[in-house]
């Protein structure tokens, strides 16, 4: 088998590319190491960044989501025993859109399909040769057939336990990691929205965050012990301790419903450098981890594919490598102020029983300050909606390529 681009993962990261690649008339092969129905169904993230909403639209696979999605002007925060709530539209004139990421998934399985190339499932990557080449190959496994894909590339998005990070060379890169002493109880839950909006609550018994997937389903998070065990947890014990989070909150409660899955998520902050070796490219969680807090995960990945799918069209267009060298460093500008974001919601939200009283009363008074000053609450409102797409990135080819700027430039307004 041979490709241009061989793509290992078929998350959000991957199948996105794919369709990046496939709309710049550049060929891919996608594998994946689980079933279609297992990844269509991995309930994970929520909020799109309007900048993923925007792309997701541009590259054909949006229309559910606008009609399905949930666009939001604004979040809340409960603290004090009140709601405050930041006013994106006011602030920043952008806006999220609450959309399950298993059916940006789904809607993405969709497109590749009517594409007709090759998106293939329940077949790991297990090797690969020649990364540090100009041929490289990907060895992986299906029905216990081993095959080779040749290609000219490898786009890394197999996640952040995939198999892609660790072909690297020891020595190559360098690695930042923080362990929070904490994890998330994740619910799906058969009830109605009892709130228009995101509610994340800072409580003395622990962080609670309120979310929701549509009319008559929602989605909650409480705080609990990085290994919790969510079957110690019975549904009643599940929502009493989220009514006690958010109860005080100008008495607010979130509905009560069947519980339809349940989960902890552990927290780390995570991420490499650089995102590239040879011909491989590290995109979204094979390259970062953020804590969910700040809700970057997924849009980081769409972030990255983006990047990248514009440096390989550019090579394709005149063989410059120009943006592929600086793929890493265009990716980690983003990369790292979200890494900051997720922190900072992260340290502000959450208990810490290591904390000291001061350092308690020091997140209530960040949190006031944010409620009270236009200043505060404007640098968290452009953080949580995500900065705009630089217009050129990567950077502009050099006004000395003359024809080869043109040829990009007529090349990025059709990846646009
Ligand atoms: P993914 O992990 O989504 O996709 C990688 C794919 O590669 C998987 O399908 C995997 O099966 C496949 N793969 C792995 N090894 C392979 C191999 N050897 N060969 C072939 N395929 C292989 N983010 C938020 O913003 N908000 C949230 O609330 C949130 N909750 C999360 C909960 C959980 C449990 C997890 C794990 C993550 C959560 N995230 C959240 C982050 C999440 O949304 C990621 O950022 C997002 O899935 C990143 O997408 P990908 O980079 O495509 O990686
Ligand atoms: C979600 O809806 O799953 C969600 C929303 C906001 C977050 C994390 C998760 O910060």
């Amino acid at each position: 088998m041979r490709t241009q681009v061989a793509i290992v993962g078929a998350g959000p990261a991957g199948l996105l590319l794919a369709q990046l690649l496939h709309r710049a008339g550049i060929d891919s092969v996608v594998l994946e190491a689980r079933s279609r129905e297992h990844i269509e169904g991995r309930i994970r993230a929520g909020v799109l960044e309007q900048g993923t909403m925007d792309l997701l639209v541009e590259a054909g696979v949006g229309a559910r989501m606008q009609r399905e999605g949930m666009l939001h002007h604004g979040v809340e925060f409960a603290f004090d025993g009140a709601r405050h709530r930041i006013d994106f539209g006011d602030l920043v004139g952008r806006a999220i859109t609450v959309y399950a990421q298993h059916e940006v998934v789904k809607d993405l399985v969709e497109a590749r399909a009517a594409t007709g190339r090759p998106l293939v499932f329940e077949a790991p990557v297990v090797a690969f040769e020649g990364l540090a080449g100009e041929r490289p190959c990907v060895v992986f496994e299906q029905g216990g057939v081993v095959s080779r894909l040749e290609c000219d590339f490898v786009a890394g998005c197999d996640g952040f336990h995939g198999v892609c990070r660790p072909a690297i060379p020891a020595g190559v890169l360098r690695t930042f990691e923080h362990t929070y002493p904490f994890g998330w109880l994740g619910i799906l839950a058969s009830a109605p929205p009892a709130c228009d909006e995101l509610v994340y609550a800072h409580h003395d018994r622990g962080f609670a965050l309120f979310s929701m997937r549509s009319s008559h389903v929602t989605r909650l998070y409480l705080q609990c012990a990085p290994d919790e065990d969510a079957n110690r947890w019975s549904d009643d014990a599940i929502w009493e301790e989220l009514s006690r989070r958010f109860g005080e909150a100008a008495g607010w409660r979130p509905a009560v419903g069947p519980i339809l899955q349940k989960g902890v998520t552990g927290m780390r902050s995570y991420l490499v450098e650089p995102m590239q070796y040879g011909r491989l490219f590290l995109a979204g969680d094979a390259a970062h981890i953020v804590p969910p807090t700040g809700a970057k995960g997924l849009n980081l990945a769409v972030a990255d594919v983006r990047v990248l799918a514009r440096a390989v069209a550019h090579y394709y267009e005149d063989g410059s490598t120009f943006a592929l060298d600086a793929y890493s460093s265009t990716c980690l500008t983003r990369v790292w102020r979200a890494q900051r974001f997720s922190a900072w919601m992260t340290g502000l939200l959450h208990r810490y029983a290591e904390h000291s009283p001061f350092q308690h009363a020091l997140q209530l008074a960040e949190l006031r300050y944010i409620a009270s000053s236009r200043a505060a609450s404007t640098a968290l409102a452009e953080n949580y909606v995500g900065l705009p797409f630089a217009p050129d990135d990567p950077p502009a080819p050099s006004q000395s390529a003359g024809r080869q700027a043109d040829g990009r430039r007529r090349l990025f307004a059709r990846l646009d």
